[in-house]
């Protein structure tokens, strides 16, 4: 009796195994270059660094940050009886040799010269929680990305898919920090993979080295310091405060220096993802470029780019970040 029950035990974990490297195999075919799984227990302290953090009103006018924080750390409080957070990550690293814009020209952060990344990534998480509802036909599953419902990068930690860096990004040994992350939440359980353990080391260039001072501790940013934000975030009417654009360092759309500086991003390798190659060569865009633009040209130009976010009149704002 007791030799049916080990072997009925055995059987049931090599099932569970094969079933996760199937999982595992099709998110790789589907050109997710890292995948994790984590367990879904709430995140207590890290709920308390991210109120007070709202509290100093560091998300600035992000409003949807202040809202749901009890289910944002609790991903069963989202997905009734959510066991597993899969987390993936897909490269988007294009090389260039000039980190320094042109005279008169504004750098675009790089996760913005291919497509943009949130449809991308959707597609995939789709059908991949698809072939999760095919092999487990009872299982519920939702799809995140880039949302403000869930911490993406506390997730990929725990997952092992990598660590939270200095500058708070997720970086990864294999790619650096040139990844999107996506989220699918189901109510499958898959054995979870070891937690990633730390690799920044003494290093501190990124906190160094960011222009504004935006990287208040190791792996906190306030957003209201941040390149980012004022040049993505925020309405086109505001204007950009002199300190920020006294050091913009031309970045006209995003940010990527505290990234560029990172040693662990000279082990980054070129994306293979199709949608994610330079667009039109424009890494950058001169200040006369935008000044002329049309909204018609900048409509048809950036369709399907996450510069659109902006709208014309954003990126016309913008150019006081141009340095001369
Ligand atoms: C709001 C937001 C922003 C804001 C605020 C950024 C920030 N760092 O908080 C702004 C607009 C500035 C921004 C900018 C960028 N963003 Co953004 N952003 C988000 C979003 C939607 C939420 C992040 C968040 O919750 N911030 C609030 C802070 C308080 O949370 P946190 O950073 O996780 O902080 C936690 C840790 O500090 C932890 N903690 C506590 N103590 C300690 C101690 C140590 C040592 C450490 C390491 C951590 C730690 O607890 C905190 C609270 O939970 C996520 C998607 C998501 N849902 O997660 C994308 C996301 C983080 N962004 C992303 C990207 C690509 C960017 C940019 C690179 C874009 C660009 N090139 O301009 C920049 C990078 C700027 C930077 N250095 O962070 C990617 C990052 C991918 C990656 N490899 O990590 C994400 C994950 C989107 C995605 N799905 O791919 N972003
Ligand atoms: S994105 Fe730029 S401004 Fe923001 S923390 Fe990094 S280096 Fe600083
Ligand atoms: S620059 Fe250094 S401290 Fe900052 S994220 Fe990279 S390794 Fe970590």
């Amino acid at each position: 009796m007791l030799n049916k029950i080990y072997d009925f035990i055995c059987i049931t974990i090599i099932v569970k195994k094969s079933l996760k490297l199937n999982i595992i195999s099709y998110s790789q075919k589907l050109g997710f270059d890292k995948i994790g799984f984590a367990s879904v227990e709430p995140f207590v302290e890290e709920k308390e660094v991210f109120r007070k953090w709202v509290d100093e009103g560091r998300h600035g006018s992000m409003k949807y940050l202040e809202r749901n924080l009890e289910e944002r750390f609790d991903p069963s409080k989202i997905l009734e009886g959510c066991k597993t957070a899969i987390v993936l990550a897909v490269n988007y690293f294009n090389p260039d040799k000039n980190h320094i814009a042109k005279i008169n020209s504004g750098k675009i952060a790089r996760y913005a010269w291919g497509k943009d990344y949130h449809k991308i990534i959707k597609l995939k998480l789709i059908s991949l929680a698809e072939k999760i509802s095919e092999i487990f036909p009872d299982s519920k599953n939702m799809t995140f990305v880039d949302s403000g419902t869930l911490p993406e990068k506390l997730l990929a930690v725990r997952a092992g898919v990598g660590w939270q860096g200095k500058n708070s990004l997720i970086l990864t040994k294999e790619f650096g920090s040139y990844v999107f992350l996506g989220i699918i939440l189901t109510t499958n359980e898959f054995e979870p993979d070891e937690p990633h353990k730390d690799f920044c080391g003494d290093c501190t260039k990124c906190l160094d080295d960011c222009p504004t001072s935006a990287i208040i501790k190791p792996g906190l940013v306030d957003a209201t310091r941040c390149i980012s934000y004022w040049t993505i975030e925020t309405k086109s009417y505001i204007e950009i405060p002199l300190d920020i654009v006294n050091n913009s360092r031309s970045r006209v759309f995003g940010c990527d220096i505290c990234q560029e500086v990172c040693p662990w991003n000279r082990f980054a390798k070129p994306t293979e993802e199709t949608e994610f190659q330079v667009k039109d060569n424009r890494t950058e865009l001169s200040k006369e470029f935008i000044q002329n633009l049309t909204n018609e040209e900048f409509k048809i130009m950036f369709k399907d780019r996450s510069l659109k976010r902006i709208k014309l009149k954003g990126m016309k704002r913008n150019v006081c970040m141009i340095k001369e």
